[in-house]
């Protein structure tokens, strides 16, 4: 991919591009810790939809930064979304045989491994996103640098105590339990949309955008993740093995509530289209065909197979 010109990048190659930088990444293996890298290597180059990293770039990008500055941000948010998988899975967690269309970590590298897996994840990731802001001041950038500590501490904020982890917690505590759509917009607001207010926002902050269009990204990302969690509720009561790459009716074998459980199928369609347009009007600020593609990206999760 050029890292930027005239002429707008496609969301498939970013996708690409993206993939060959996580692959090197896994790359740094010693010895002796071999096995933590190859756990590492197993979920993350598992062909997840990326969809994540990808709003980073297109918006940070929409927004005049340039794609050096990003990568670093966009590569260590789909290594924390990775590592949530991992740890999601395990036994003490949902307790799930497959993900990504693979067996889970946990069943190919036993539970120590899949829990070291993620914790690897997790601190690979602030280390790649701390070291594209010291290389920045090691340029003398330091403005930029600024930005990218601004970013780096908003990731930690949203997949933290304040953010996917409290969602997560909250989440284990109402299995078995009925809850009401307060609980649970509480849980999915922290479980899912904190990491696409990550993405939106994060990829605002490394532009240097104003207040008014951080607010906007922050606003988005709220709405893209609630109507992104409402359709894979969908889809775990409509989808197979095979379309997901996971087990379908997991929450009702966990006993958990969603939107569908609480309003049914129709209307949680209904209600994610609904926020899927609110997003899309506070998106509607970028510019550019990167812009664009931010928006059709969002508008693409809406039916998705999987
Ligand atoms: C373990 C701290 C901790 C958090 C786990 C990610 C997560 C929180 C739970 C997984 C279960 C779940 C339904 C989460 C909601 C977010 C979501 C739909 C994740 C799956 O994201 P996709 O569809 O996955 O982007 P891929 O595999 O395409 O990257």
């Amino acid at each position: 991919m050029k890292a930027q010109t005239a002429v707008a990048v496609t969301a498939d190659a970013v996708r690409e591009e993206l993939e060959r930088r996580l692959d090197a990444a896994m790359n740094q293996a010693d010895p002796y810790d071999q096995p933590l890298w190859d756990a590492m290597r197993y979920s993350l180059m598992a062909g997840g939809k990326r969809i994540r990293p990808v709003l980073l770039m297109l918006t940070g990008l929409s927004l005049g930064a340039k794609a050096e500055d990003l990568w670093p941000f966009a590569m260590g948010l789909e290594m924390i979304h990775t590592y949530s998988l991992i740890h999601d899975d395990l036994p003490a967690m949902d307790n799930d045989d497959y993900r990504r269309g693979r067996l889970t970590s946990h069943k190919v590298f036993g539970e120590a491994g899949a829990i070291l897996a993620g914790d690897g994840l997790l601190t690979l990731a602030f280390e790649t996103m701390g070291r594209g802001v010291t290389e920045q001041l090691d340029r003398g950038q330091a403005e930029k640098a600024a930005r990218g500590m601004r970013c780096l501490s908003y990731m930690a904020q949203c997949a933290g105590c304040k953010g996917m982890v409290a969602g997560q917690i909250a989440d284990l505590k109402s299995e078995g339990r009925s809850i009401g759509l307060e609980e649970l917009t509480y849980i999915e607001f922290n479980k899912t949309s904190r990491l696409l207010m990550a993405a939106l926002k994060g990829g605002a902050y490394l532009a240097g955008a104003t207040d008014e269009v951080l607010e906007k990204m922050e606003k988005a990302g709220g709405w893209v993740g609630q109507a992104f969690q409402i359709e894979d509720d969908v889809l775990d009561v409509e989808g197979t093995l095979e379309e997901l790459g996971k087990a379908p009716m997991s929450d009702d074998k966990a006993q958990k509530a969603t939107f569908t459980s609480l309003y049914g199928l129709e209307k949680a369609k209904e209600t994610a289209a609904h926020l899927t347009e609110e997003a899309l009007q506070e998106l509607s600020c970028l510019s550019g065909e990167e812009g664009e593609m931010v928006r059709t990206l969002v508008r693409s999760l809406i039916g998705r197979k999987k």
